[in-house]
Parts: structure tokens; C-alpha cells; sequence
């Protein structure tokens, strides 16, 4: 397999590691823990079932390994939006029923700038709309249709490691319950998210990584409200930013900016409203059901990319490979596309023995991972309130909200991007 995925500005070059051709379906157990597959997939978060789910789909083999149980899995509360690419995607994966019939179709959002709200209208200007749709609801229908597909999945890997990826006979080792295993197969696929091994099994010579943290954090609480408006909010206020979000009808999420030195236990649930309300538009804030909450976490905000995103036949998707904060809904969208391109690459590989869509899969998944990277940043810079900012940097804002609020052109812009740009 030819591999053009140079590290990027001249950060050296991945090794070639050429495929034999295909391995014939149907996974084989063979003794003393040792299993053969067709694509070993790391990490059995949303990158890794969905992939597992349309490969399965198509009679290619795999295996999911998870260092977590399913339980934990499915306790995180992360993505709300979904662009329509991941629809479509999850359509085509055939676990698409529950999301058409409880996913809320949005057309626009909202935006405030201190007291002042505008609507940016989604179908208006692009023809499309997002899906809110929690990704832990993704996360459980994918479960579902693995557990109908009876294809394996190894809770609770410890110990995971790759071997060989620059060769074509790789394998990944691990244990369960202290056992030792091993996966002979054609392909790993890195789904395992920004602290998994995938990522860190590329030599640090092959790979370059881009990266920018931000001084702050969102703090997100989860609360059995109904949501304070039908669309998302999202607040710049002298205080920080805030965003009003949902996940049904009497399921709201909400987060604020807060400092990096925040600690969830000194944010009480009076505390968090109060706060909240002082930054979204007084109307809104009069309006708000308050409530326990049944969930609050922070997170810290970051740009991360790495180059290439494949090394021979180890392929890095979603999270392993890029972090986007999450001010413009992208993460959990932008792992989709990456499946998509690296499904279609194995689909054409297992179909036909050609590695072009392979061989491409790094250049076109960083192609759309940087638009999404260079939109998050902006929306991010757009909307927080920096340490460091100075009064001419507020009417910077200012401005260019204002400029938003009254140009058409921009709106489509911000909408085109909002609702995903075509894989
Ligand atoms: P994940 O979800 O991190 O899953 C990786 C899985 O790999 C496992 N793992 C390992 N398994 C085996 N061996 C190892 N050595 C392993 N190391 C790790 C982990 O246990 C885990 O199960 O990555 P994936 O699948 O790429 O999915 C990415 C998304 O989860 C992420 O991008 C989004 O949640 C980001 N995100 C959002 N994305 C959106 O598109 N729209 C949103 O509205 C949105 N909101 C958000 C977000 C992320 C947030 N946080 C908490 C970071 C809101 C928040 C607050
Ligand atoms: C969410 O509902 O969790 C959510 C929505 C929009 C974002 C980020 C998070 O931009």
C-alpha cells in the first residue's frame, strides 16, 4: 500500500507498508486467546461502533476492543448537534429508527451578544438543518446493533498495544481479566479517542501534531427542565460565554465559561442559575425553568490535529486524531467523516484489492478536519471572554456580531459551516 501521507511541512515521511490483499472474511478463533480478523478496531466509543457497524454490515470482519465497560460507555454526556453526514451515515449504518423519531429537527440557533438576540436560519440560507440527538442515544442504538450483528466487542482491554502497523501482517495484543489476547488482522483502526494508544503508537518522526489550548473551560450541567427556548443559545456576555441546549422536551443542557481552576464541588446548583441567567438575555433568563441537576462536569477547551492520521495500516479516526472545542458542535460530527472516508477506503480494499481510498483517506479527512478546526476556533474566539482581552478587543466582538447579525452573506457562511460542510 503506497502511503502518501507525508508529516505535514516536511515532518518526514510514513512508512510503506503494503497490503498483501484482503483477508478472506469470517472471524477465526484460533486457540490460546489468539483471534484473526479483518479490521481490529481500538476504542468502542461513537468512531469505533459506527465503523464496526458499517463494515459488519458489508461482511468485513472486526473486532472492537474497549478499555472501559459498556456501562461507563454510555454514562458519558457529551455531543448534542448532529449534522445531517452523520445522519445520513447513521441511515446508512441501519440505526437510524429511534433518531427519526426522537431527534428534534433544528432550523436555526440563536445568538446574543449581551442583551441583544438574533436568529441565524440554517434551511433559510443553506437548505439544511442539524438534529439534536444526545450522542449517548447514538452511542446506546450502535451498542444495540452490535449486540444484533453478534459481533465481538472486548470490554475492559487493558494493556492494549499495536504491533506492526508499517508492516502488512500487524496485531494488536491486550488482556481481559488478566488473559492474555491477541487479533492478527489487515487493518487497526485508531477510535480511541485523545487519550488512547493509537495516536501514541505513530513514531513522534512520522507524525506532527498542531495544537492550541484555550484559558478556560465549559462547566455543563444536565437537568430534567424543559429547555429555556426551542433552538440553541449561544450568549457572549461581559461574564463569558454561555449556551443554552437541550436533548428532548423536558431534558435541557446548559453550559457557562468558567476558569480552568474550577472545581465542579464548589458550583452548586443556585450557583450555576444565577449564573447562567446573568448571561443570557434578561427575556430568556425570566423565562428559565431551574431545577436539580442531574449531571455537571467540566471540560477544559482545546484545538488539537494531528498529521498524518494514518501510519501503514494503523488509520487514526475522530478523537484519536483531532479535538475541536466544543463551541461549534464539530467532534463528534467530524469522527463520522472520518468513518466515512476510511469505511469507503476498506470497502473498495475489501471489494477489489485497490488501496486508492485507503492511500487517501489521511489527505481527505484532514481536508474537512481543518474547516471544522478553522470554525470551531472561530466561534470559540468569537464568543468567550479571554483573560488577556482588552476593551478594543470586546468591540472586536461587538463588531463583528453586529456584522453577523445584519449580513446576509455572513449568516450563510456561519450556516454552511454550522450544518456541516459536504464529506
Ligand atoms: P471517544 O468518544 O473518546 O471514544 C473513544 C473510546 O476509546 C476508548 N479507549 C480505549 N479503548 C481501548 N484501548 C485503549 N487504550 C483505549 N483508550 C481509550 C474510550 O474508553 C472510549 O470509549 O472518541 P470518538 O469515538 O472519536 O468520539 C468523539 C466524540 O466523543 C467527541 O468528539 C464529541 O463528544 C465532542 N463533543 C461534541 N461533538 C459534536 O459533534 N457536537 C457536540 O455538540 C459536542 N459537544 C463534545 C460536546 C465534547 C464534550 N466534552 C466533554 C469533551 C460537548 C462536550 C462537553
Ligand atoms: C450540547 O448539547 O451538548 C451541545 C450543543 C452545541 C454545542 C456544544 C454542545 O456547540
Amino acid at each position: 500500500m503506497d502511503c502518501p501521507d507525508g508529516g505535514g511541512d516536511g515532518h518526514g515521511k510514513a512508512a510503506d507498508a503494503s497490503v498483501a490483499g484482503p483477508r478472506d472474511g469470517g472471524m477465526n478463533g484460533l486457540s490460546n486467546g489468539r483471534v484473526k480478523t479483518q479490521v481490529a478496531i481500538i476504542g468502542g466509543g461513537p468512531s469505533g461502533l459506527l465503523l464496526g457497524q458499517l463494515l459488519s454490515r458489508h461482511g468485513i470482519d472486526n473486532v472492537i476492543l474497549e478499555q472501559r465497560t459498556r456501562a461507563h460507555v454510555l454514562s458519558r454526556i457529551r455531543a448534542g448537534v448532529l449534522e445531517r453526514g452523520l445522519v445520513e451515515l447513521l441511515r446508512e449504518a441501519g440505526v437510524a429508527d429511534r433518531l427519526e423519531r426522537e431527534g428534534i429537527r433544528h432550523d436555526g440557533a440563536l445568538i446574543s451578544f449581551d442583551d441583544e438576540m438574533f436568529r441565524v436560519d440554517f434551511t433559510g440560507t443553506t437548505g439544511h438543518a442539524v438534529t439534536v440527538y444526545g450522542q449517548t442515544e447514538v452511542t446506546h442504538d450502535l451498542y444495540a446493533a452490535r449486540d444484533a450483528t453478534g459481533a465481538p466487542v472486548h470490554f475492559e482491554a487493558e494493556e492494549v498495544a499495536i504491533h506492526g502497523a508499517d508492516s502488512d501482517a500487524p496485531h494488536v495484543t491486550f488482556r481481559v481479566g488478566g488473559a492474555p489476547m491477541r487479533i492478527d488482522c489487515d487493518v487497526v483502526a485508531g477510535c480511541d479517542g485523545f487519550h488512547g494508544v493509537s495516536r501514541a503508537s505513530m513514531p513522534r518522526h512520522i507524525r506532527r501534531d498542531f495544537e492550541k489550548i484555550y484559558p478556560f473551560g465549559w462547566l455543563g450541567v444536565l437537568s430534567e427542565t424543559p429547555p429555556v427556548n426551542e433552538e440553541l443559545i449561544y450568549a457572549s456576555s461581559e461574564r463569558g460565554f454561555a449556551l443554552c441546549s437541550m436533548r428532548n422536551p423536558r431534558l435541557s443542557r446548559y453550559y457557562i465559561q468558567c476558569s480552568l481552576e474550577e472545581r465542579v464541588e464548589d458550583w452548586t446548583d443556585d450557583r450555576f442559575w444565577d449564573e447562567l441567567k446573568r448571561r443570557i438575555p434578561s427575556d430568556q433568563a425570566d423565562r428559565l425553568v431551574t431545577g436539580p441537576s442531574i449531571e455537571t462536569s467540566i471540560a477544559p477547551l482545546r484545538s488539537f490535529v494531528t498529521e498524518p492520521m494514518r501510519w501503514g495500516r494503523l488509520f487514526l479516526c475522530g478523537d484519536a486524531a483531532h479535538i475541536v472545542p466544543p463551541t461549534g458542535a464539530k467532534g463528534l460530527n467530524l469522527a463520522a467523516s472520518d468513518v466515512h472516508y476510511l469505511f469507503e477506503g476498506l470497502r473498495e480494499f475489501y471489494a477489489t484489492g485497490a488501496t486508492r481510498g485507503l492511500d487517501a483517506y489521511s489527505d481527505r479527512a484532514l481536508r474537512r478536519v481543518w474547516k471544522a478546526e478553522r470554525f470551531s476556533w472561530w466561534f470559540t474566539s468569537l464568543m468567550h471572554r479571554f483573560p488577556d482581552q482588552t476593551g478594543f478587543d470586546r468591540r472586536m466582538q461587538r463588531a463583528e456580531i453586529d456584522f453577523l447579525r445584519t449580513n446576509a452573506a455572513a449568516q450563510t457562511a456561519m450556516a454552511e459551516n454550522y450544518v456541516g460542510l459536504p464529506y
